[in-house]
């Protein structure tokens, strides 16, 4: 699975030097859950997939901004699902983006993935690998560094609310005020991987994209987005659910699939079953 970080992190110094030079204009295309194409997204897929086609250990590829699955090596043991720039928008207004990759065997289902990664573009490039621990990497002169393992606390400080305006679920403001009683600190800047990012380093919190009266099955897509994170969350002693159990063992029945999704340190998820279990019929 070397060869594989290693072809990310070859992608990662490719990207970042596309995100500083690149045009941010729209294309002519929707991708598969019609959302507009940006040019920068179709430049970062075929920037990755042009690498992963010399790895010999995956098998097939699939990208969220692709309908279908692409077959690589007859005999290769992995599956890859990747965001070649999750929130590409965001690029626009000089925020951070990311890149997202869950790695699977067998099949594409929560339950078998083995590992995930994300890179952070923002004001540095990071880099995080969860195989049986996370691990944060730095670009630091075109190389990649070994920076620091993260780990969540029991209970956290900050709160990215994804949706809860015009969440479908009533109770879900209740929920919002129950869980943060206490006073926690908003974090959210509309890009799931900074946000998310931000949690795991500043030692816990929540992040919450829930089902909403537009999306009831949420926006953020199971394959290259929800699992990724879910299994970087349950590595970093934290849990990912989508109000009701866990996140990995959520169904899919399409590659473009989506689901409500909650990531965060115990204590806050505990809080969220409660108030699910409690309040939806
Ligand atoms: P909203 C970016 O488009 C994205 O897919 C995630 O990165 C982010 O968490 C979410 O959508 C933001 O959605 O509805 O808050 O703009």
């Amino acid at each position: 699975m070397t060869e594989i970080f290693d072809a990310i992190k070859k992608s990662a110094i490719d990207i970042k030097n596309l995100i500083e030079t690149g045009d941010t204009s729209k294309s002519t295309n929707e991708n598969s859950t019609g959302d507009t194409q940006l040019k920068l997204d179709i430049a970062s897929d075929e920037i990755i997939e042009a690498i992963f086609k010399n790895v010999s250990c995956i098998k097939a590829i699939v990208s969220e901004e692709q309908e279908k699955i692409v077959p690589l090596n007859e005999n290769g043991k992995y599956l890859i699902a990747y965001d070649p720039l999750d929130g590409s928008s965001l690029v626009d207004v000089n925020l951070s983006v990311g890149s997202i990759f869950g790695i699977y065997e067998n099949d594409f289902t929560g339950n078998n993935l083995v590992a995930a990664v994300y890179v952070v573009y923002g004001p540095r490039v990071e880099l995080v690998i969860a195989t049986d621990d996370v691990k944060m990497y730095r670009l630091i002169n075109n190389e990649f560094k070994f920076m620091q393992e993260l780990k969540l606390n029991e209970k956290g400080k900050l709160n990215a609310p994804g949706s809860t305006q015009n969440c479908w679920a009533p109770f879900h403001k209740k929920m919002i005020d129950e869980i943060f009683e206490d006073g926690y600190r908003l974090r959210y800047s509309g890009g799931m991987v900074p946000d998310l990012h931000q949690i795991l380093l500043k030692g816990g919190g929540l992040f919450s994209y829930p089902g909403t009266t537009d999306r009831p099955k949420g926006k953020l897509r199971q394959l290259f987005e929800v699992f990724p994170f879910a299994y970087i969350y349950e590595k970093a002693n934290g849990q990912a659910i989508d109000g009701f159990k866990r996140a990995l063992e959520v169904e899919t029945t399409h590659i473009h699939d989506t689901t409500p999704c909650f990531f965060g340190s115990n204590e806050e998820i505990k809080k969220v079953l409660k108030v699910y279990k409690e309040n939806a019929k």
